[in-house]
């Protein structure tokens, strides 16, 4: 079986370790030869950006650390058992920004893609080749290998009677989203194309399915790239999401803030309602929508379930990988 899963970071990464689990995949390593079932995550790239030099593409690196055995879990992103030696030198130059920690050993991440595109390859082979190294388990597809960035138009904090627009990592990690987002807009994703093998992934899919990851900044943005939305409406397979809010509030992260800027209400309803349902509109991508046990939500045109949707554990994620899989009509034994 073949499940291609669009992702962000943190959620997504511990997602796709539930989905391995439930195909009986290793939880780290390389699938097995000939493996029954094989795993490709879309991933979003909108939080991409240049420190210090760099290319940090944090999604990428936090579903390659995650699956590959090296993730500092309680974090969510970097690496485990890091040191913060660079950074701290960077301050003591004044070297902004500050507000952005790269640790030592992620710096090495970034040093080695920095250097691939720089020699001219695209991120996508960028992505492979770092994977060699940590062996995920998952093909890690970016959703494009081009260079697109989510920006966040806040009021100015030295102006606030004027709009300013920063980069997604400024409003996430130097404000925790804190400032009210006007609006949020994927830089550079109508001139981009989705990355080499993206669209096959999607046309030979058996099952879709949308990883409870941030409906704006992460799933959106991938669907942002030109065809993505027109491949997943077209594909063979079923589509079937999950769903990050769970109560009026997200699970991890701060999905809410992002509705809030689109004006989509933060409910398990409306974010199935923004995706919509593939049958019933011309632009909807979903099949089934998986929600919070014992919460309801009409979405038309979409199969609607409710289920323990806490990632606590693997297997409890699994859980609903399974059941997630299941609705788009296929087994895993
Ligand atoms: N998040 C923060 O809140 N503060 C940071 O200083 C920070 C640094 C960082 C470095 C590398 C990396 O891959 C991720 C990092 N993140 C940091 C997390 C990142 O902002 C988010 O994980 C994603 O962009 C949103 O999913």
């Amino acid at each position: 079986m073949k499940v291609v899963v669009l992702a962000g970071g943190v959620g997504g990464a511990r997602f796709l370790l539930g989905v391995k689990s439930a195909l009986g995949l290793p939880a780290t390593g390389p699938a097995p030869e000939g493996a029954e079932h094989s795993v490709t995550a879309i991933v979003n790239t909108g939080d991409d950006v240049w420190m210090h030099g760099l290319r940090v593409c944090p999604d990428l690196d936090t579903c390659m650390y995650t699956l590959g055995g090296g993730v500092a879990t309680e974090r969510g992103w970097g690496h485990a058992g890091e040191t913060w030696t660079v950074s701290a030198e960077l301050a003591a130059y004044g070297a902004e920004p500050t507000w952005f920690a790269l640790g030592d050993k992620d710096i090495a991440t970034h040093l080695v893609r920095t250097r691939m595109l720089r020699a001219g390859y695209p991120l996508s082979e960028v992505t492979a080749a770092l994977c060699q190294r940590w062996q995920p388990g998952v093909r890690l597809l970016p959703m494009t290998d081009e260079r697109v960035e989510t920006h966040v138009v806040i009021d100015d904090p030295d102006n606030p009677d004027q709009h300013k627009a920063v980069h997604f990592q400024e409003w996430w990690a130097r404000y925790k989203a804190s400032l009210p987002a006007h609006s949020i807009v994927p830089v550079g994703s109508e001139e981009a194309a989705p990355a080499a093998g993206l669209l096959d992934a999607i046309a030979e899919a058996d099952v879709v399915l949308l990883a409870p990851s941030n409906p704006v900044v992460s799933i959106g943005t991938v669907l942002a790239i030109p065809g993505t939305v027109e491949a997943i409406r077209s594909a063979r397979a079923a589509v079937v999401g999950l769903s990050p809010i769970v109560g009026n509030k997200p699970v991890r992260g701060m999905a809410d803030a992002c509705l809030a800027a689109i004006g989509v209400e933060s409910s398990a309803e409306a974010v199935g309602r923004h995706y919509g349902s593939r049958a019933h509109s011309d632009t909807g991508i979903l099949d089934g929508w998986l929600i919070a046990e014992g919460e309801s939500a009409d979405v038309p045109g979409v199969e609607v379930r409710d289920i323990p949707l806490m990632m606590s554990d693997v297997p409890a994620t699994a859980a609903m990988a399974r059941t997630a899989i299941a609705m788009a009509g296929c087994r895993v034994d």
